[in-house]
């Protein structure tokens, strides 16, 4: 599991435009959303760098933290 912390992840359309992407880009992976705290936890995948590419391609700035 990886985790990411997105600080301009702010509101649900945000976990919309991320949740798309990743469903687009990395098929399987299974993300949870803590908007409130900016964080985004990932299951499911092995390369975070990739994850964080496809956050990135969505329009947001991710920074992992696991
Ligand atoms: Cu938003």
């Amino acid at each position: 599991m990886f985790e990411f912390e997105v600080n301009d992840m702010t509101c649900g359309h945000c976990v919309g435009a991320i949740t798309k992407a990743l469903n687009a880009d990395a098929p399987g992976v299974v993300p949870e959303f803590d908007v409130e705290n900016h964080r985004v936890s990932i299951s499911g995948a092995n390369n975070a760098e990739a994850i964080a590419g496809i956050i990135r391609d969505a329009g947001y700035t991710p920074v992992r933290l696991k």
